[in-house]
């Protein structure tokens, strides 16, 4: 019988509608065109072209596609998905770019900010004329965002903010930082709010983090704020607690379930490729009964995390999704997209380690997707706080 593709085993293209289907086309085709050729030596030389890149997905619409007005797409949670999904194909640094302006940053702005905000941030955003980042973690703190120490204290109308961010992805080349800070109240330190700020700002430094040996097609930055004052509208108005950017997280961990799955496909492609046309003992590869059950097993995986991926896009849809939800996902398709990858590179023997290869640039890329928005340890911590009733992080 004719070979079919791990995705035709099931026909799961069935479950989407002609929308969907078109949308997945043209993102695909931008990835073939743009990124494809260029990945390999992005990933080597540590550089990648963020501003080309977010204008021409500006172009397409793929910044903030799921939000709705200020010049955003307004597409639905499967399309969105179904995007990061094509993107990380091509590389997990490319969808990081597309998930932290979109779901993280001008996400933040368009739940939590002012109608001036708004205005003034997201159509530039969502044409990829303004970049964004998004500023949680810190040095000293990551999985306990509860505790940062970055600290926002009132000047007469003003906002002074110090303290710094760490692992900060777009910083480097970002115009503009949503910026997440304790409010010091009556002198103690009160909730988290939201900043926006403009990175010329005085007393903003960011600085590129290098030698990475995962997501190197991805500018990754520290930001240092040293008394940066900041007029009193830069607080994002309806963000206060912890709760407001955790929110934004379960946006871009909603797109990450999604998006690991085109990292573990695209390894899957190139294995079944390649055991088709190497010979060993004098015949393919592939028809050895190690390699096919090799090959099974990550098919049978890669279509159950597409069908969780698929339900978590449509209870959203619905506006249905709970967060530990997201967190399933997040948890099982990146673990499995990672051990995918990892055995795609068993596959190729020795070329598995080439950069002539997307598959060892992916399995390096996921380790970075398994630690960042929420290790799998928080996330079996998130489940199993469902689960039992009983918080287990402290
Ligand atoms: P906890 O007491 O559980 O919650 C504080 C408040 O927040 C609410 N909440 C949420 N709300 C919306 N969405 C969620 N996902 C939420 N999770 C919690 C919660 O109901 C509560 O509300 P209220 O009204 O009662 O105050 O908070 P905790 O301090 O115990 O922490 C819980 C924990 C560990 C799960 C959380 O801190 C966490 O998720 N930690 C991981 C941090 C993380 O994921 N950082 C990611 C940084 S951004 C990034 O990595 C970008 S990578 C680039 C890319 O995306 O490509
Ligand atoms: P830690 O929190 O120190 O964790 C170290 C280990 O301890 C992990 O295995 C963890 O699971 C485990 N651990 C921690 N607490 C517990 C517990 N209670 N129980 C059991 N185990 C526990 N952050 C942003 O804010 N914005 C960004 O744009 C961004 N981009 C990133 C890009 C890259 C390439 C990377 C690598 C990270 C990025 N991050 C970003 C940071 C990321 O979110 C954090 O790295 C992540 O949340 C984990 O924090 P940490 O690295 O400090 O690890």
């Amino acid at each position: 019988a004719a070979a079919v593709t791990p995705e035709e085993l099931l026909d799961l293209d069935s479950l989407l509608t002609e929308e969907e289907l078109q949308i997945r086309e043209v993102v695909r085709r931008v990835v073939d065109d743009r990124v494809r050729p260029h990945v390999a030596q992005w990933y080597e030389r540590g550089e990648v072209p963020v501003r080309e890149l977010a204008v021409e997905f500006g172009k397409l619409g793929l910044l903030g596609m799921h939000l709705t007005g200020y010049g955003c797409a307004g597409s639905s949670a499967v399309a969105y998905g179904l995007a990061c999904l094509e993107l990380e194909a091509g590389d997990s640094g490319v969808r990081s770019l597309v998930s932290v302006q979109g779901s993280l940053a001008m996400y933040a702005i368009w739940r939590f900010g002012s109608e001036e905000q708004k205005q003034r941030w997201l159509p530039p955003m969502a044409t990829g004329e303004a970049i964004g980042c998004f500023g949680l973690t810190e040095p000293d703190h990551g999985s306990d965002p509860a505790n940062m120490i970055s600290r926002a204290r009132r000047d007469g109308s003003d906002w002074v903010l110090s303290g710094g961010k760490m692992w900060i992805t777009n910083a480097p080349v970002a115009d503009v930082a949503v910026i997440w800070a304790r409010a010091v109240e009556d002198g103690a330190a009160g909730r988290v709010r939201g900043f926006v700020v403009p990175m010329d700002s005085p007393g903003v430094t960011a600085r590129e983090i290098r030698h990475k040996m995962s997501l190197r097609a991805s500018a990754t930055g520290e930001i240092v704020l040293d008394d940066v004052r900041l007029p009193a509208d830069a607080v994002l108005p309806d963000a206060a607690g912890l709760g407001a950017p955790l929110s934004c997280l379960t946006e871009a961990r909603h797109g990450i379930a999604w998006g690991a799955l085109g990292a573990a496909r695209d390894c899957l492609h190139t294995a079944l490729r390649y055991a088709g046309e190497r010979e060993q003992f004098g015949r393919p590869i592939a028809g050895f009964q190690l390699t096919q059950a090799k090959l099974a097993d990550m098919a049978v995986e890669l279509q159950k995390g597409y069908l969780l991926a698929l339900h978590l896009g449509r209870l959203a849809d619905r506006g249905a999704l709970r967060p530990e939800q997201v967190s399933v996902g997040k948890l099982n398709n990146v673990r499995e997209a990672l051990a995918i990858a990892r055995q795609c590179r068993t596959i190729l023997g020795a070329n598995g380690i080439s950069g002539e290869y997307p598959v060892l640039r992916h399995a390096n890329n996921l380790e970075s997707v398994l630690t960042y928005e929420g290790t799998s340890e928080v996330h079996q911590l998130i489940i199993g706080q469902r689960l039992t009733g009983l918080a287990a992080f402290v």
